[in-house]
C-alpha cells in the first residue's frame, strides 16, 4: 500500500513538472463588433502563381486609418486542413479583434494576408481534405508564399520588406506550415506562431537544427493549443525541444479544444506582440 501511494504521489509529481497552467481567456467582448470605432479594411486580392501556374486568391485586411504615405509590416495568417483564405474570416472574423485592438491603441499599424494554403490548381477544401496530393499542396505553398505572394504584396502594397517586419502565423495545418516555413526561414520571418500546429509540423530537430541562430534571429517565437486538443503532443514536443536548447519562446495553453475559441484567442494575444520591442 505504502508503495502504491509513493507511486502515486510520484505520478503526481511528475505531472506537476510536466504540465503546463492554463492561461487566461482574452477578455470578454474582445471579439465582439463594437459600434462607433474605426474599421479596418476587407479585401480580396488576386496574384499570378509561377509554383502553381494559375491565379490565386488571398484576402486582405488592412487596419483603420491605412495610407499609402505610409508603409506597414505585414502578418501572414494560414488556415487548417479544412479551410481556404476564407476560414479566418468565416470562422473568426479577425477584423473584429483587429478593430477592437485597434480602437484601445493595442496593435501595431500592420497589413493582415490571409492566403489559401493549398498550393494546387484546385484549391477548394472539397472531397477528402486528409487526400495525400492536398497535404503536399501545404507544403509547396512555402514555394507559392516565398515567390509569388510576398513579391505580389510587396510591389503593389505599401509594406516594410525587412524580416523583422514581416510575421507568420497559422491554425493547425497552418501552425504547422507557420512553423516549417518560418523557422526554415530566418531570412524572411522574424516573428512566428503556431496555433495548435497539426502533424505537419516537422520534428524539433528539423525545424530548428541550430538553436543558437533562432535565439539570434527571432523577434518572437509563439506556441499556443487548446489543453483537450488531440494534437497538443506537437506543440508540447516542440515547446520542449526549444527549452532544452534555450530558445525563448512562449507557449500559451488555454482551456479548449481543437477550435476558433482557441484560434481567436491566440490571434488577440499573439498580434499584440508583433512588431514592438521585444520586452514589452
Ligand atoms: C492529422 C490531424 C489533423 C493531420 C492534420 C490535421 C496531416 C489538421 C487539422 C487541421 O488543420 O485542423 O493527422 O495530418
Amino acid at each position: 500500500m505504502k508503495k502504491l501511494i509513493f507511486f502515486v504521489f510520484s505520478l503526481s509529481i511528475g505531472a506537476a513538472c510536466f504540465s503546463q497552467e492554463i492561461t487566461n481567456p482574452a477578455p470578454q467582448g474582445f471579439d465582439v463588433v463594437r459600434a462607433d470605432i474605426a474599421r479596418g479594411n476587407l479585401d480580396t486580392i488576386t496574384y499570378f502563381s509561377e509554383t502553381v501556374g494559375n491565379n490565386r486568391n488571398a484576402v486582405i485586411y488592412t487596419p483603420p486609418g491605412y495610407s499609402n504615405e505610409e508603409k506597414y509590416p505585414v502578418l501572414y495568417l494560414l488556415h487548417g486542413i479544412g479551410g481556404d483564405e476564407f476560414e479566418w474570416l468565416n470562422g473568426g472574423q479577425p477584423q473584429v479583434i483587429f478593430d477592437n485592438l485597434y480602437a484601445d491603441d493595442k496593435l501595431e499599424p500592420m497589413i493582415a494576408v490571409m492566403p489559401n494554403g493549398r498550393a494546387m490548381k484546385d484549391d477548394r477544401a472539397t472531397g477528402n481534405v486528409f487526400a495525400p496530393e492536398k497535404q503536399k499542396a501545404f507544403a509547396t505553398f512555402e514555394k507559392d508564399l516565398l515567390n509569388d505572394l510576398i513579391p505580389f504584396i510587396e510591389k503593389n502594397y505599401p509594406v516594410k520588406s525587412k524580416r523583422e517586419h514581416r510575421a507568420i502565423a497559422g491554425l493547425s495545418m497552418g501552425g504547422g506550415q507557420s512553423l516549417n516555413f518560418g523557422l526554415g526561414n530566418l531570412d524572411k520571418f522574424a516573428w512566428v506562431g503556431g496555433f495548435s500546429s497539426a502533424p505537419n509540423t516537422k520534428s524539433p530537430e528539423e525545424l530548428i537544427p541550430n538553436p543558437k541562430v533562432a535565439k539570434e534571429q527571432l523577434k518572437l517565437l509563439w506556441l499556443s493549443c487548446g489543453d483537450k486538443d488531440g494534437l497538443i503532443d506537437i506543440s508540447n514536443r516542440t515547446s520542449n525541444y526549444l527549452k532544452e536548447n534555450d530558445v525563448p519562446h512562449r507557449y500559451e495553453i488555454y482551456d479548449g479544444n481543437h477550435d476558433f475559441g482557441v484560434w481567436k484567442t491566440s490571434l488577440y494575444k499573439f498580434s499584440q506582440l508583433l512588431f514592438k520591442p521585444k520586452d514589452l
